[in-house]
C-alpha cells in the first residue's frame, strides 16, 4: 500500500481544501487510469489516495485499523483465528433494488425490469452527491480482475472507495492488487467503479464530525452506465451495493458486455460432479438470492461413491470455446454467503470453511468472542449479543443474527474447492439448472425438451422472496433466470440473446437444461423433499440423463424421472410425497400460464415469439393431460 497523497499537514487532521490533485509515484503509468483517479479525487476530495497492492500486509493493516476504529470486532484468536465481526447500520442491511439504476441512453434499452435514469440527469445528481463526499477520508484505489488475471474469459476493473471494509472484502472476493494493476496497461479496457459510503467527516465549511462504526447515507445510488461500462455507488457499505465487482460488474455490466460479445454472465453457481465410475460433469445452476446456491455448490452427496466439488456459488461467466461448447469460470475468488441456515446438517463444508480468516457481518456475538446465527446449532449459546449489539435471549422475540447476515471468506478456505477453480479456460458446462423457492406446483426436477424450451423454463422462474434484498419476504415474484435484479439491459433482449446463442452453437454440445425445486410443501406445510445432501439424488438422475441411462417420463413441463428412476433408497420419503413432488396440477398450471402470459406482456414487442410459442405449447400439453 503506497500513500501517494496526504493532506498538506500530513498528520491525519483535515482541511476543507485538502484536495489531492496529483497522483505522482502511482504504481501505474496508464494515463487513462491516472486521469480518472485524479478526476474522481478532485470531485470527492479525500484527504489521501492510497493504491492497494492486495498483499496480506495490507489486509492486516486495514483490519487492525478497523478494529481500532470500531468498524470490526476481532473474534477470539483461538476459536476463530484471523476473523472479524462487522455490524452494519440497521438501515444498510441488503441490496437496495429500488435505488439500483440502469442509465442507458434510451429508456427502452433498460427495459421494464430495471429502474431507468436518463444518463445526463443521473450524472448531474451523482456529481452533487459525490462532491466532497470523501472529505476527511482516504480514497483507496482497488485494481481487480474478475477471473484469473489475463484469462480469456476474465475482465479487469478498478474500484475507488472510501471504505476500508470494502477494500478488505474486495481482496477476498476478487483477484485484487498489483497483478491486476499491472495487467491494466495503457489502452487496456477496465471497468471504472466509484464507491463512497457518502458520509464525509469534514463539512464544506471545514467543521468536522467523528466517524461511526458503519458509515453510510440514507440517500443511496447503485448506478450503472451500460454504454460507457461505468459504475457509481453511493451511500451503502453493504454487499452487492458496495463490493462492485460482484453484482454491479460481474452481472449488470458484464451481461451487457456478454450480449455484445456473444457470451453469458449469469447468476449461477458452478459445480463439478464425479460419478462412482469416475465420469465428470459440470453443472451451472441459477437460483434467486438466498435460495441455497452456496449449499448446493458445496453439497456433500449422501450417495456412496459420488463426489461434488465447488467452482463457484454465485456467478458464472460462460463463453463458447473453439469446440463450440460453453466453458464457465467463476469470476470471483471468495464467497459472500448468507450465514443463517448454514450449519453442520445443511452445509458441513461451509462450517469447516468458516473456521479461519472470515469477515462476518451482522451475525450475533457469543460471550466468548465467537459468532453465532440461527441454524448454526439447534440451541443458541447463552449470553449472546445480537447483530445490533444488544443483549439477546431466545425470549427476545427477534432473530439474533440478521436474516441477511453474511460471511466473506476466500475460496482457498473451501475444503471442496475444485482443482479447476483457477483454470482460466474454465470448465465445459454439461447441464444448466434453473431453480426457485416454490412451495407448490414446480416439480423436484424436470428436463427441458430442448434449448428453446430451456430458455422458456428460465424465463418463467418465479420464487418466494428472501431477505437478500429489500421487499416483502415470502412474496412470489417473477425472477427470470434468477437475473431480475441483475440484467443490465432489456430482459426480452436477454431472452433473445440466450435463444441466439443456442442457434449459434452446435446443438450436440449445448448443455441440457433442467428446472429444480427443493422447496415444495405438502398440504400440511411440510417440505416434501429433505434437500441438502440428498439433492445428490437429483444430480444422479441429471447425470444419468446426460449419459443417456436415466429413464424419464414425459409431462407437460418436460421429462421427469420415470417410476423408480430417482434413487430414493434409504430415504424417509413416502410414495405419496414422491408422487406429490412430481404432480402436475393442471388447473394450477393453467393459472401459472395465465400469470406468465401477463408477465410476458410487460415486455411488449421485444419478447421473442419463441417464448409465447412455448406458452401455447404448454397450454396445449396441459389440455391433453
Ligand atoms: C448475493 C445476492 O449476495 O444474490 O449473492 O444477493
Ligand atoms: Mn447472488
Amino acid at each position: 500500500m503506497t500513500a501517494l497523497e496526504t493532506t498538506p499537514d500530513g498528520d491525519g487532521s483535515t482541511t476543507a481544501d485538502a484536495v489531492p490533485v496529483e497522483v505522482l509515484g502511482a504504481p501505474t503509468d496508464n494515463p487513462d487510469l491516472l486521469e480518472w483517479v485524479r478526476r474522481t479525487a478532485r470531485l470527492t476530495t479525500p484527504d489521501a489516495v492510497v493504491w492497494c497492492d492486495g498483499s496480506r500486509a495490507e489486509h492486516d493493516r486495514l483490519t487492525a485499523q478497523m478494529v481500532a476504529d470500531g468498524t470490526l470486532i476481532a473474534l477470539d484468536p483461538v476459536k476463530r483465528p484471523g476473523s472479524f465481526l462487522a455490524r452494519s447500520d440497521p438501515d444498510d442491511v441488503a441490496r437496495v433494488e429500488h435505488r439500483t439504476f440502469i442509465a442507458s441512453e434510451h429508456e427502452a434499452d433498460a427495459g421494464p425490469t430495471n429502474h431507468w435514469r436518463e444518463p445526463a440527469a443521473l450524472r448531474a445528481e451523482l456529481d452533487g452527491a459525490f462532491a466532497g463526499c470523501m472529505r476527511g477520508r482516504t480514497m483507496y484505489v482497488v485494481p481487480f480482475s474478475m477471473g484469473p488475471v489475463g484469462g480469456p474469459i476474465s475482465q479487469l476493473g478498478v474500484q475507488l472507495t472510501d471504505s476500508p471494509y470494502v477494500v478488505v472484502s474486495m481482496g477476498v472476493m476478487t483477484r485484487m492488487g498489483s497483478d491486476a494493476l499491472a495487467a491494466i496497461s495503457p489502452g487496456t479496457p477496465f471497468v471504472p467503479a466509484v464507491h463512497s459510503v457518502g458520509r464525509p467527516l469534514v463539512a464544506a465549511d471545514g467543521s468536522t464530525r467523528p466517524d461511526v462504526p458503519w458509515p453510510c447515507n440514507p440517500l443511496k445510488y447503485v448506478a450503472h452506465f451500460p454504454e460507457t461500462r461505468e459504475i457509481w455507488s453511493f451511500g451503502s457499505g453493504y454487499g452487492g451495493n458496495a463490493l462492485l465487482g460482484k453484482k454491479c460488474f460481474a452481472l449488470r455490466i458484464a451481461s451487457v458486455m456478454a450480449r455484445e460479445e456473444g457470451w453469458l454472465a449469469e447468476h449461477m453457481l458452478v459445480l463439478k460432479v464425479t460419478t462412482p465410475q469416475g465420469r465428470v460433469h459440470h453443472v451451472a445452476a441459477a437460483f434467486p438470492s438466498a435460495c441455497g446456491k452456496t449449499n448446493l455448490a458445496m453439497l456433500q452427496p449422501s450417495l456412496p461413491g459420488w463426489r461434488v466439488e465447488t467452482i463457484g456459488d454465485d456467478i458464472a461467466w460462460m463463453r463458447p470455446g473453439a469446440d463450440g461448447r460453453l466453458r464457465a469460470i467463476n469470476p470471483e475468488t471468495g464467497f459472500f454467503g448468507v450465514a443463517p441456515g448454514t450449519g453442520p446438517e445443511t452445509n458441513p463444508v461451509a462450517v469447516e470453511m468458516l473456521r479461519e480468516d472470515v469477515i462476518f457481518t451482522n451475525c450475533a456475538l457469543t460471550a466468548d468472542g465467537d459468532v453465532w446465527w440461527e441454524g448454526l446449532t439447534p440451541e443458541p449459546p447463552a449470553g449472546l449479543t445480537d447483530w445490533r449489539g444488544e443483549p439477546w435471549t431466545p425470549a427476545s422475540g427477534r432473530p439474533a443474527a440478521h436474516p441477511n447476515a453474511r460471511f466473506t471468506v476466500s475460496a482457498a478456505r473451501c475444503p471442496s474447492i475444485a482443482a479447476e477453480f483457477d483454470d482460466p479456460e474454465g470448465v465445459v458446462v454439461d447441464a444448466i439448472l434453473f431453480g426457485g423457492r416454490r412451495g407448490s406446483n414446480v416439480p423436484l426436477v424436470a428436463q427441458a425438451l430442448d434449448w428453446t424450451h430451456g430458455v422458456f423454463t428460465g424465463a418463467g422462474i418465479s420464487s418466494e422472496q428472501t431477505a437478500a434484498a429489500e421487499g416483502t419476504v415470502g412474496e412470489l415474484r417473477h425472477d427470470p433466470f434468477a437475473m431480475l435484479p441483475f440484467t443490465g439491459y432489456h430482459m426480452a433482449d436477454y431472452f433473445q440473446h440466450w435463444l441466439d446463442l443456442g442457434k449459434r452453437l452446435p446443438a450436440a454440445g449445448l448443455p441440457a437444461v433442467f428446472s429444480v425445486n427443493w422447496f415444495r410443501r405438502g398440504d400440511d406445510g411440510r417440505f416434501l423433499w429433505p434437500g441438502f445432501g440428498e439433492n445428490a439424488r437429483v444430480l444422479e438422475w441429471i447425470c444419468g440423463r446426460l449419459e443417456g441411462t436415466a429413464a424419464a417420463r414425459f409431462t407437460p413441463l418436460g421429462h421427469v424421472p420415470a417410476a423408480g428412476a430417482l434413487d430414493v433408497a434409504g430415504l424417509d420419503v413416502s410414495a405419496e410425497d414422491l408422487g406429490e413432488l412430481f404432480r402436475v396440477d393442471v388447473d394450477a398450471w393453467l393459472g401459472e400460464a395465465d400469470l406468465l402470459e401477463e408477465y410476458f406482456a410487460t415486455f411488449g414487442p421485444r419478447l421473442p415469439h419463441e417464448l409465447t410459442g412455448h406458452l401455447d405449447l404448454l397450454r396445449y400439453r396441459l389440455a391433453g393431460v
